[in-house]
Parts: C-alpha cells; sequence; structure tokens
C-alpha cells in the first residue's frame, strides 16, 4: 500500500460472505480474489504485486474451534506460513493480525491486564492456532529478516460481524423477539474495541511501527458478559434479566483484558469510540438496518448453537 496507488486486495475463503461486505467500498481501489490463503499459489501472486500484506485472514471463532479445530490448524497456521514465506521472497512488508487470547485469561479481580511482556498461554484450539501464528511470524522475522509487526487485539464489536458472535447474536436475538443466550453464570469479563478502532490501530503501525515488534490494540472496554446483553435489552425496552442462561462454553476463558500503553504512547494511537454504550446503539441500529446481510445466515447459526444446549 502506498500512497500514490492505494490498492486494497481482500482474499476471501470461497465459502465466506465477505464479498458482500466489500458493496460500497470504491471500486477502482478494491479487488476480490475468491481463494484460499493455504494455497501457496494465489497466495504468492498476490504478495508479488503488492508492498505490503495486512494479515486478517483467519478462522476466529472460539465455538468453532471445539467443535472441528482442524480448519483452525489449516488457515491459522498453514495459512501464515504460506503469507510469510511469500513476503520472504518477495521482501514485503507484514502486518500480521493476532488476539489477546494468546495470553489465556485472568482472574476476575486480578488488577493486571495483558502486557506486550506476558506470557503465552492459549486455552482453546482457536488461540492454541493463533498463537502457533504468531511465532512463526516472530522466527520469520529473526531467521529470514522479513519485514512484520504483530498487534493482538481484544474483542472487536461492529458492523459486518458475524452472528456467530457474542453481540450480534444477542442484538438479532432481540430483534428476533428471542432471549439472549448467555453462558454458564455471565459473569465472564471481555475488553470490547470497536472494529474501525482496530483498524485504525493497524493502519498507525503499518506506518510507524517498528518491525520486529508487537503492540496490544485495546480500548478499556472491560464489561460483563450480563453488562452487555443487559444494555442491548434496555436498549429494545426489555428486562435486565429477560435472558436464559445456558451450557457454558468448554475451557472458558475468565477475563481478558488490554494494557495499549505502547501503542499509545510510542505510535501516538487513540481510539475514537471511548464510549462502549454508544458503539453499541450504533451497532444495534446498523443490524436493524441490515437484516437482509445477516438473516441468511442466522438460522443455521442458531441451529449450530441448540445442538449444543447454546
Ligand atoms: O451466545 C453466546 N453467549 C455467550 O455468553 C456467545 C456466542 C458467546 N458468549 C460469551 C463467550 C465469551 O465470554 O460471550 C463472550 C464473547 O464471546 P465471542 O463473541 O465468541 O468472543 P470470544 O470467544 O471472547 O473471542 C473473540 O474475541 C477475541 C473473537 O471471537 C476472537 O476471534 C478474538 O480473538
Amino acid at each position: 500500500m502506498t500512497t500514490s496507488a492505494t490498492y486494497y486486495v481482500a482474499i476471501v475463503n470461497s465459502l465466506g460472505c465477505e464479498g458482500e461486505s466489500l458493496e460500497g467500498l470504491p471500486q477502482d481501489r478494491v479487488e476480490l480474489v475468491v481463494g484460499d490463503i493455504v494455497d501457496g499459489t494465489v497466495v504468492d501472486k498476490l504478495v508479488s504485486e503488492h508492498d505490503a500484506v495486512v494479515h486478517f485472514a483467519a478462522e476466529s471463532h472460539n465455538d468453532n474451534s471445539l467443535t472441528e479445530p482442524g480448519p483452525f490448524i489449516q488457515t491459522n497456521i498453514v495459512g501464515t506460513f504460506q503469507i510469510l514465506e511469500a513476503c520472504r521472497r518477495h521482501d514485503t512488508r507484514l502486518h500480521h493480525i493476532s488476539t489477546d487470547e494468546v495470553y489465556g485469561d485472568l482472574a476476575l479481580d486480578d488488577p493486571q491486564r495483558f502486557t506486550e511482556a506476558t506470557p503465552y498461554n492459549p486455552s482453546s484450539p482457536y488461540s492454541a492456532a493463533k498463537a502457533g501464528s504468531d511465532h512463526l511470524v516472530r522466527a520469520w522475522v529473526r531467521s529470514f529478516g522479513v519485514r512484520a509487526t504483530i498487534s493482538n487485539c481484544s474483542n472487536n464489536y461492529g458492523p459486518w460481524q458475524h452472528v456467530e458472535k457474542f453481540i450480534p447474536r444477542q442484538i438479532t436475538n432481540v430483534i428476533d423477539g428471542e432471549r439472549p443466550k448467555v453462558y454458564g453464570a455471565g459473569t465472564n469479563v471481555r475488553d470490547w474495541i470497536h472494529a474501525e478502532d482496530h483498524s485504525s490501530a493497524v493502519w498507525t503501525i503499518l506506518e510507524r511501527g517498528r518491525i520486529g515488534e508487537t503492540y496490544l490494540i485495546g480500548a478499556d472496554g472491560e464489561r460483563t458478559n450480563l453488562e452487555v446483553v443487559g444494555r442491548i435489552l434496555e436498549h429494545f425496552g426489555r428486562a435486565a434479566d429477560d435472558l436464559d442462561l445456558v451450557t457454558d462454553r468448554a475451557g472458558h476463558d475468565l477475563r481478558y483484558a488490554i494494557d495499549s500503553t505502547k501503542l499509545r504512547t510510542e505510535l501516538g494511537w487513540a481510539p475514537t469510540y471511548d464510549h462502549f454504550e454508544e458503539g453499541l446503539a450504533r451497532t444495534i441500529a446498523w443490524y436493524q438496518a441490515h437484516d437482509d446481510w445477516w438473516r441468511p445466515h442466522k438460522e443455521a447459526t442458531e441451529a449450530f448453537y441448540a445442538a449444543k444446549g447454546q
């Protein structure tokens, strides 16, 4: 990506619905290539034609990884290997997108938050595969001089998020007159950041980050799952306890919390959506207005959860 010829390419899995999500973007700056990052041939050609790669591609949903871990190994580990090899061959700048889940979880009352120095301790097949991909990137930087940076971000919310994820699932349940489905006792804590703030942080790192460095991205948005669902219910004028507590997730991480001091002080980044409730209200409005986008995926998603008592 250069300022003179900014050019974005999205690679999606052939079964994905992401093509629709590119609608409205400037046609002359976007090319959609339907492929799989495990396919080294397609990856090599694309990397050779561009001067920077931002590697967002991942199997990302913990619940799916607990049902079928195989695709997580393929996409997250083998796919990252293919990207790294192509970047090595073509000396292409790489930014690798990862997750705070590589650090495992924190106790609910732990005053500490994750930092770049926190030891890796992943819990699920998803987070273990992401941790593996981070290790590959560091090894390719050190062994082969690949010009890469890494970011580990907290939980994203906002438009265009698949209805399998917590916030869109509960918003669309309430839109449909159903009750939100909360795992366990609902006391688990996640640190929420708006997807646009995640993207602005990635752009900042791509422009000003130091090669070989890792940056944690977070917006100080810790909330219990019950608090988040309570806000959604309140928005629709329903009682805060109008929900179902359902079967807990196996190995469910208790709490994530990000200390993003390094990114803020070294690179001068700050989030725009610093008020979670306002970002949530805008996200709810987006799902109300985009029924045609999420509706085709809702039934199968709910059938998947229902089969697991969730
Ligand atoms: O129906 C639900 N009910 C519920 O209580 C779902 C789908 C989730 N949950 C809980 C589980 C978590 O405590 O809500 C919390 C958030 O769940 P997810 O949206 O599945 O996110 P999480 O497992 O925390 O992981 C997310 O953040 C880190 C992303 O999916 C990852 O890709 C990212 O790396």
